[in-house]
């Protein structure tokens, strides 16, 4: 792929500490105003006329641009293989990375990257912004800068986030357990089910009994085989048989994410619970998240999620809808039997479930 990458001129140079590649995808932060005021994406290798104060860093900034930038409501499972791609390729060479994209599916690339990286142990650090960089109040400036300066963060030669994590409006939060929430407020991302990992004020103050520790001797590996056989699909009342039959028999389905009310409850009436069955038993794997932002799925605690965990759908505790879709395309590319997914669907491959 054509892509292209753009040594920035930072003061440092020479003495930098760190270096970070900047993996330009698209979405808000990047885009400028155009002669007839249409907003288009700008050639990010020139971001430092944006933002002079990157040129103050010292750190090594590179930046590699996807050859055609993108809204991130475009983003398919191609450009996450793109993303670990560049990542895994560059690995050795750089410090950290940071990976500049549009909010609205941030949360599904984070989740997604956290998985297909195995090993990861330096920071994977997801931005972007909710106004362009060119607009007098954009967030973009700050988000950037803080963003660099965390994916260039050590202690004692160590990093100190060696994980995949979204950084917006002051708050770095784990990136599969992120969820966009706010289309217009700067704060547009939370993380309901697990602690911020660190809050940027006067200091960056990490909080490091919730960030995933440094792993030694562990090597990255590039898991980039998916599986995109899957859909979300989510209760309301008044569903019909007819609908959840259909879907459920769409041809070459694997794996449905249900989103269901509360503690993971879903309507008990026995059409309902013979469509789930019918679905399980030839070969479908349905996963339990729930509608709410916050808590958990607790098959059983209600009478109504009884009779979802005797038929055979998996539990997605206390994951996102983000977290848990990407992780069934992930599992689903994996070549594992359905039992196997089943199983590592319930437990944490990068943090994204607790225990
Ligand atoms: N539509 C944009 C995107 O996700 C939204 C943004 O970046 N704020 O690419």
């Amino acid at each position: 792929m054509n892509y292209k990458i753009v040594r920035l001129k930072t003061t440092g140079n020479g003495r930098n500490t760190a270096s970070v590649l900047i993996i330009y995808t698209g979405g808000t932060l990047g885009m400028a105003y155009d002669e007839s005021g249409a907003l288009v994406p700008f050639n990010f290798g020139l971001i430092l006329e944006k933002i002079p104060i990157l040129s103050n860093m010292n750190i090594a900034i590179t930046v590699i641009s996807f050859p055609e930038p993108i809204d991130s409501s475009n983003v398919t499972t191609r450009h996450w293989k793109d993303m670990a791609y560049i990542i895994y390729e560059n690995y050795d060479s750089y410090d950290g990375f940071v990976v500049v994209h549009g909010t609205d599916t941030m949360a599904y690339s984070a989740s997604m990257l956290s998985y297909m990286l195995k090993g990861l142990n330096k920071p994977v650090i997801f931005t972007g912004a909710q106004l362009p960089i060119s607009a007098m109040r954009s967030d973009a400036r700050e988000n950037l800068v803080t963003s660099l300066e965390i994916a260039s963060a050590k202690v004692n030669g160590l990093p100190i986030v060696p994980e995949v994590c979204i950084f917006f409006n002051h708050m770095l939060l784990r990136g599969n357990r992120s969820k966009k929430v706010q289309s217009i407020h700067f704060d547009a991302f939370e993380s309901e089910n697990y602690p911020p990992l660190a809050e940027a004020g006067i200091v960056i103050d990490y909080n490091t009994n919730a960030i995933r520790p440094y792993k030694p001797a562990k090597k990255l590996v590039n898991m980039n085989q998916l599986d995109n056989n899957v859909m979300v699909l989510k209760l309301f009342p008044g569903i019909t048989e007819k609908i959840l039959d259909h879907s459920f028999s769409v041809p070459g389905l694997k794996g449905v994410v249900l989103e269901t009310y509360g503690s993971g409850n879903s309507p008990s009436e026995a059409w309902f619970m013979k469509s789930l069955e019918k679905a399980i038993k030839k070969g479908l794997i349905i996963l339990n998240v729930s509608q709410c932002n916050g808590g958990r799925v607790i098959q059983g605690r209600y009478e109504t999620s009884k009779e979802l965990l005797a038929v055979g759908v998996v539990s997605g505790a206390d994951m996102t809808t983000e977290a848990a879709v990407t992780k069934l395309m992930f599992l689903l590319g994996q070549n594992l039997t359905t039992e196997e997914i089943r199983t590592q669907l319930t437990q944490s491959l990068a943090g994204e479930i607790s225990g």
